[in-house]
């Protein structure tokens, strides 16, 4: 990093005694090189393809690398690269310590780390810790007999006169309980019937996944995602899936014998955490992890007791409550990730924006909202771009999750449009079409037939477009990265929501030492009449914004502007 590096710099330069080194320590211990660091992440089989196969790869994120390094990003998280029979697009995972030949070999994955930190970019994995694919070794062990020393591995329950042990579900379908005859047992599964949980409490397992993550260490990763990790403690006899009694015991226990042994940036994925157990996860004591991607500001489209895919509109003035929330919990006692996208959601621009005539508005929009806030940010393949969610008609999808929603609504009386309805609007596949790169047959991305059609827009919204225009989204990403870098205040500032109720207007200020950095958005696509607060007229130096020019009293549709005021 260069931060990192420049710090280092300035510590050899100033040390003086072992005291004076000690307390230098210190102090970089509590600035971590993450915290004004920008992380992007990569779903590989959908980046770029080098072999004409269809499927992004390793060598085609190699590829790519130079272009990452001119967005000026610090990390990439990359979606799992393993060894899987692809049932959940390798969060199936059938050999921690291989890769999936169909994104190439762990060769590639060393000059993958040694390429990418030529360019100051750390690769985090991403460790799905709470289930393996039902093909991996210890599952094909564990399903032979009760006696195998691996049936222990897994969670497994006698059924009740020829059911299963309880009604809990899977979040994919059907029922979390699977048969096997050769054991008589039924095995427990949150995810696909391929996604067999993981038994946490045999302590032999931990041993395990420790052992693998001190090997990943090994190679020089630079952090850790933890995959749904807030459902790794689960007690299906009490119905527990997430947050159970032991979470944090276990993350604890496997923070200090991994994590703490290197200087490294993790994140855990926690659908369920609230401010508390995030204070927890993102403790600067360092005993759980980085920080926490939780996703309440994502889940408040759902409504109370209906799933995510029934479909409610926004509530712009909860949204803005809910992100200033975590602001204001977080300062100083945890540490936020900050997100729009990943490749479970659908494209932040289609979703809540205007992905038409405001396209190019609306996403450098998000883009200025978001990093003006604390915590690290996260761009998703594409997001720099504008990529835009699609309409496919039902074969073009590939998700097993989008295809089991599909066949259990139509079982339930849904009609096809209702279910298509949910699926443009949220499905998975949205986010994961493959990234584009140029105007070239199927965007550059490959040579072959790319596994999963390519969004029909990529003609006009390409990365070849965005970097010959200097106004462009991708210029927006690049600049608002250099902002965070060379302005303490984005790292410190404690944050303000001001017109908490505006229904149209989202206006933060970050406050810090005789600076205020001051953001405001219009959310929507009419023109809105604004004044700057009378407190905040002084001084003022536009740092960023996506019009020309800003007219005095309004802010016209999706408009963004950030000032810094001294
Ligand atoms: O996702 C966790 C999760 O619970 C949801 O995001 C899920 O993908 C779905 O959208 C719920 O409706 C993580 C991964 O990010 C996801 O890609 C995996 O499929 C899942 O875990 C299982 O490993
Ligand atoms: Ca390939």
């Amino acid at each position: 990093m260069k931060e990192f590096h420049s710090f280092n710099r300035r510590f050899v330069l100033r040390t003086k005694s072992p005291d004076f080194e000690r307390s230098m320590v210190i102090k970089m211990k509590k600035d971590r090189w993450w915290k004004n660091a920008v992380i992007y992440q990569i779903y590989p089989r959908s980046f770029q393809d080098s072999n004409g196969d269809g499927i992004g790869d390793i060598p085609g994120i190699i590829s790519r690398l130079d272009y990452l390094q001119e967005l000026g990003i610090n990390a990439i998280w990359l979606s799992p690269v393993y060894r899987s029979p692809q049932d959940d697009n390798g969060y199936d995972i059938s050999d921690y310590q291989d890769i999936d030949p169909m994104f190439g070999t762990i060769n590639d994955m060393e000059e993958l780390i040694t390429e990418a930190k030529k360019r100051e970019i750390r690769i985090i994995m991403d460790l799905v810790l709470n289930h393996t694919s039902d093909e991996h070794a210890w599952f094909l062990e564990a399903k032979r007999s009760r006696t195998n020393p691996y049936h222990d591995y897994y969670v497994w329950r006698d059924g009740v006169e020829g059911t299963p042990p309880n009604d809990m579900r899977a979040s994919f379908g059907g029922s979390a309980w699977e048969w096997v005859p050769e054991v008589e047992q039924y095995y427990f599964h949150q995810f696909s019937i391929k996604q067999p949980d993981l038994n946490w409490e045999n302590p032999k397992v931990r041993r395990e996944l420790y052992d693998m993550i001190l090997w990943w260490m090994d190679k020089g990763v630079g952090g850790f995602r933890l995959d749904v990790i807030d459902q790794i403690a689960k007690e299906p006899d009490k119905k527990i899936t997430n947050n159970g009694p032991k979470l944090h015991e276990y993350i604890r226990e496997m923070s200090k014998e991994t994590f703490q042994k290197g200087d490294i940036i993790t994140v855990g994925e926690a659908w369920g955490a609230n401010p508390e157990r995030a204070k927890l996860y993102s403790n600067p004591d360092n005993s759980e992890f980085s920080m926490v991607f939780q996703f309440e500001h994502i889940g408040l489209d759902q409504q109370e007791g209906k799933d995510k895919w029934d479909l409610a509109p926004l509530d712009f003035v909860k949204l803005k409550t809910i992100l200033a929330k975590w602001q204001k919990e977080m300062f100083q006692v945890g540490w936020n990730s900050l997100f729009w996208n990943n490749h479970d959601l659908p494209r932040i621009v289609s979703r809540w924006g205007n992905d038409k005539e405001y396209r190019v508005e609306a996403a450098k929009m998000f883009a200025i909202l978001l990093h003006g806030m604390q915590g690290t940010p996260y761009i998703y393949q594409g997001e720099e771009l504008g990529m835009t969610n699609v309409r496919y008609a039902l074969e073009e999808y590939r998700d097993i999750e989008t295809l089991n929603l599909y066949k259990e609504r139509i079982e339930m009386g849904y009609t096809p449009e209702e279910i298509m309805r949910s699926i443009y609007a949220k499905g998975r596949d949205n986010a994961r079409t493959p990234m584009h790169w140029d105007d070239s047959e199927h965007a550059g991305f490959t040579q072959g037939t790319p596994w999963i059609k390519v969004n029909p827009n990529y003609k006009r919204i390409n990365a070849k477009n965005e970097l010959a225009d200097e106004n462009s989204i991708f210029h927006i990403y690049q600049k608002l990265i250099q902002l965070r870098k060379t302005h303490e205040i984005f790292v410190k500032g404690e944050f303000e929501l001001l017109f908490a109720d505006h229904p149209e207007l989202f206006v933060y200020t970050r406050t810090w030492e005789n600076q205020v950095l001051l953001v405001a958005a219009n959310f929507y696509g009419r023109k809105v009449p604004f004044s700057m607060p009378q407190e905040y007229n002084r001084n003022k130096k536009c740092l960023i914004s996506n019009y020309d020019n800003h007219e005095e009293h309004y802010l016209q549709p999706y408009e963004a502007v950030m000032y810094l005021l001294e």
